[in-house]
C-alpha cells in the first residue's frame, strides 16, 4: 500500500518537470523502498535464521515465552495509552474554562500502592517464566543416545570435535535429526582458543558465549532435515560477520554415512601428488592438519575432508576450485583480516594444491 504510493509518487516526481537533484532523489528513494521491500519479505519467507519459526526443543522453550514477554507488554501498552488518550480526550481544554490550575492531590495511598504493587507482580511474573524456561532447557537430562561434539571459537571459524567419534572438522556441522520419540540431540561443550565468541543458531536453539579458559555447554534437538543458519554472535574481530554458522541437521543413515567418511584418513590421491608435495613443503602444514599426513598444525581448520564441505572460509563462499584457489591465493579476497597469510605460491604451485584439495573428500 505504501510502496504503491510511493512508487506513483516517484513517477510523478520523475516524469513532471522536477529539477535533476530532485528526480534523482526520487529515483533513489525508489528503488531504496523496492529494495528494502523485497529483502523484507525475503527474510520473512525464506530466512533460516528466523527467531519466529523454532525447529527444535530449546528454541520452542525460548520462544514460547518471548509470545508471553509480548503479550504482557503489548497489554501493558494498550492500557497506558488507553488511559493517556482517554485522559486527553476527556479532560481537553474547552471553551470557557477557567485557566485555573485542578486541585493537586498529594500523597494517595491507593494511587501509589496500585502503581507499586502491580509493576512487582509482573516483574515477578517474567522472572518465574524466565527462570522455567533456563532451567528446564539447561537441566534436560541427557540421553545415552546423545551426540557430543566439541566446539571451539576461532578468530573467524569453528571448530568442531566428536570425540567418541574421532573426528574433527569445521565450519559445516552435522548432527543427526532428532526424533522426539527417540531423541538424539547433541551436546555441545564450547570454548574459545582466542577471544569471546557466541554460537547462535535462531531456529534450534538460544545464544551460548564462547569464552577462553571457560567451558560453556548447550543443547540442540533438530527435528527435520535439513540446513540451520547462524552466525557468531559476539563482535570478535575484523571478519566477525563472515563467521558464519552451517549446521547440518542428517537422516540417521545420511549421519552415519557422513561420520564414516569422516573417519576415514584423507585420501591420498596418486594424481594429486604434486599438489601434495606444495602443501607439504610450504608454512600450509605448521596451520593446517590432514590425517594421515605430516601435517598436524592446529592454527586453522582441519582439512582432511575440506572438499566434502559445501562452503569455505566459515561459510562465506561456496567451496568451488576458483574460490578455493582464489583464497589460498590470497584469503582477503573474500575475507580481509582472515588470520591466514597471503601464501604467494606461484601459479602453477597454487593450480596444483588446488587440484590436491579438491581431491580431498
Ligand atoms: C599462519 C597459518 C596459516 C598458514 C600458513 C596457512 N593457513 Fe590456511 N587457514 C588459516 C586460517 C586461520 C584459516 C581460517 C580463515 C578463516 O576462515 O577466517 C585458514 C583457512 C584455509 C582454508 C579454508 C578452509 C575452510 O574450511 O574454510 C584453506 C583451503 C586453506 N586455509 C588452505 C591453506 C593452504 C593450501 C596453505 C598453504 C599454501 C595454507 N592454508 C596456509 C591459517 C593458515
Ligand atoms: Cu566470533
Amino acid at each position: 500500500m505504501s510502496l504503491c504510493m510511493n512508487q506513483a509518487t516517484a513517477e510523478k516526481l520523475m516524469s513532471g518537470a522536477i529539477g535533476a537533484p530532485a528526480r534523482e532523489l526520487a529515483q533513489w528513494t525508489h528503488r531504496s523502498v523496492y529494495r528494502a521491500a523485497g529483502l523484507l519479505a525475503f527474510q520473512f519467507d525464506h530466512s533460516s535464521t528466523n527467531i519466529f519459526a523454532p525447529q527444535g526443543t530449546p528454541a520452542r522453550s525460548i520462544f514460547g515465552l518471548s509470545m508471553l514477554v509480548l503479550a504482557i507488554c503489548a497489554a501493558i501498552f494498550l492500557v497506558v495509552s488507553g488511559l493517556l488518550l482517554y485522559t486527553l480526550i476527556r479532560y481537553r481544554h474547552r471553551n470557557g474554562d477557567s485557566n485555573r490550575e485542578p486541585a493537586q492531590i498529594y500523597g494517595s495511598n491507593q494511587v501509589e500502592l496500585s502503581w507499586t504493587v502491580i509493576p512487582v507482580l509482573i516483574i515477578v511474573v517474567l522472572f518465574l517464566a524466565t527462570a522455567r524456561v533456563i532451567f528446564i532447557t539447561e537441566q534436560a537430562r541427557k540421553p545415552a543416545s546423545a551426540v557430543d561434539v566439541v566446539v571451539i571459537g576461532h578468530q573467524y571459524w569453528w571448530e568442531y570435535r566428536y570425540p567418541k567419534l574421532g573426528i574433527v572438522t569445521a565450519n559445516e556441522l552435522h548432527v543427526p535429526v532428532s526424533d522426539p520419540g527417540h531423541p538424539t540431540p547433541t551436546y555441545l561443550t564450547m570454548s574459545s582458543a582466542d577471544t569471546d565468541h557466541s554460537f547462535w543458531v535462531p531456529e534450534l536453539a538460544g545464544k551460548m558465549d564462547v569464552i577462553p579458559n571457560k567451558v560453556n555447554t548447550m543443547w540442540i534437538d533438530p527435528e527435520k532435515p535439513g540446513l540451520y543458519l547462524g552466525q557468531c554472535a559476539q563482535y570478535c574481530g575484523t571478519q566477525h560477520a563472515k563467521m558464519l554458522i552451517r549446521v547440518y541437521a542428517d537422516s540417521p543413515a545420511d549421519f552415519a554415512a557422513w561420520v564414516a567418511a569422516q573417519q576415514h584418513p584423507a585420501l591420498q590421491n596418486a594424481s594429486a601428488s604434486e599438489g601434495s608435495a606444495v602443501f607439504q613443503r610450504n608454512a600450509c602444514i605448521s596451520c593446517h592438519a590432514i590425517s594421515g599426513t605430516a601435517a598436524k598444525g592446529t592454527f586453522g581448520p582441519d582439512l582432511s575432508h575440506v572438499a566434502s564441505r559445501a562452503t569455505i572460509a566459515s561459510g562465506s563462499v561456496p567451496n568451488t576450485p576458483e574460490n578455493l584457489r582464489a583464497f589460498v591465493d590470497d584469503p582477503a579476497h573474500f575475507k580481509p583480516g582472515a588470520l591466514m597469510p597471503a601464501m604467494h605460491l606461484s601459479d602453477h604451485d597454487l593450480d596444483a594444491v588446488t587440484q590436491y584439495l579438491m581431491t580431498l573428500r
